[in-house]
């Protein structure tokens, strides 16, 4: 068993830092593709041995110190009740999104991990086969209710915030249905023999300063402290994490991702030792030529040697436009 990204999560890793990253399976993968060619996204996330088998891509062809469960934070929106369909260009849409505090009624809190069990079997078929910690991840209650709202992908959340402005109370009845769902759907995870979980605030940075506090940070603390009894290590992955990490510190996660707008060796001064750092190198790095990436990995690197508690990683996803190569070259690089 590779156990570098475990030992990393407890600021015990002597060893090379530990490297895997986000959306790691995807589309700039040409045997992910070939697969999206027999089926839709929504097959390969329900159907068990698919997701399976699209875990196991980027362990066999990268060799990354960890596996993530390939799935999407929106499957808890469909446990709830909202329907949802991909579409090629346009990225997920919602059938019935959210429109006023009235639709809060309709939506389903009960039954999630019998909905989401699915979840649970590929998380055992996986754990059959790895050799690596395997991560399992939910949406942050706030990203949820932003798609929940705007139905689809948007540029400025501006129906979320503006819900968020004009009424507090139903929004926050929101976030707290949000979060008791993710709760009992990371429990089935970790049931299941999810190692260390990842939970993605994947639009924090829309938020302001004090925003942040009372409609992200309180719902991610909430979280860590239901699923501290199973000792299963968390990870909390913000974009705006440049400005929100001493106050992610605050509750006490195992690690928290960065994005890439902040210096790594700044942003580790205000952390304590005790939580890892994870992330920090800009996804688009990966469309750069092959000595540019070189050059940007080890200035993390070099930055981070000596760290017992740093994570490889983006600061955000793989974008689908990236060279297979060059995303073969970054873990080479990493790992010599
Ligand atoms: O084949 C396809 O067309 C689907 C593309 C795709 C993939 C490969 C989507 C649709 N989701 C995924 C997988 C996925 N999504 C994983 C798999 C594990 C991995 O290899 O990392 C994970 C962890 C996610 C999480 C996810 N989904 C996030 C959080 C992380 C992030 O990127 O910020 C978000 C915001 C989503 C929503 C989503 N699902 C898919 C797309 C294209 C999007 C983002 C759309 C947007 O920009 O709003």
């Amino acid at each position: 068993m590779n156990t570098l990204l475990l030992d990393a999560l407890r600021c015990q890793n002597t060893a090379r830092p530990p490297v895997w990253l986000m959306r790691q399976a995807g589309r700039y993968m040409p045997e992910y593709r070939a697969l999206r060619k027999k089926y839709s996204f929504l097959d390969l996330v329900h159907t068990p041995e698919l997701a399976t088998e699209v875990t196991l891509l980027p362990i066999d062809q990268l060799d990354v110190d960890a596996a993530i469960l390939f799935s999407d934070i929106l499957v808890v929106l469909e446990a709830m009740g909202l329907s949802i369909h991909f579409d090629e260009n346009i990225g997920p849409i919602i059938d019935n999104p959210l429109t006023n505090a009235k639709n809060l009624e309709q939506l389903m809190t009960s039954n999630i991990s019998e909905s989401l069990a699915y979840v649970g079997k590929a998380i055992h078929l996986l754990k059959n086969t790895l050799k690596v910690p395997l991560l399992g991840f939910c949406g942050a209650p706030f990203t949820l209710a932003s798609y929940m709202i705007e139905g689809k992908s948007s540029r400025d959340l501006r129906k979320t915030k503006q819900w968020m402005f004009n009424d507090p109370i139903s929004f926050h009845q929101l976030l707290t249905k949000i979060s008791q769902c993710t709760i009992e759907y990371l429990k089935l995870q970790i049931e299941a023999g999810a190692d260390a979980i990842q939970i993605f605030d994947s639009w924090a940075n829309y938020l302001g300063y004090a925003q942040f506090q009372e409609f992200s940070l309180k719902y991610l603390e909430q979280i860590l402290i239901a699923l501290k009894p199973f000792q299963v290590p968390m990870i909390i992955f913000c974009r705006g994490s440049s400005v929100f990490a001493p106050d992610l510190a605050k509750i006490s996660p195992q690690a928290i991702s960065l994005d890439w707008n902040c210096n790594i060796s700044e942003i580790r001064r205000h952390i304590p030792t005790y939580i890892a750092l994870q992330g920090n190198l800009d996804p688009d790095i990966l469309h750069a030529p092959k000595a540019v990436i070189k050059q940007e990995a080890q200035r993390i690197l070099q930055q981070m040697s000596a760290d017992p508690g740093y994570i490889f990683n983006l600061g955000h996803g793989i974008l689908p436009t990236v060279p297979f190569d060059h995303v073969k070259w970054l873990i080479e690089c990493v790992k010599t």
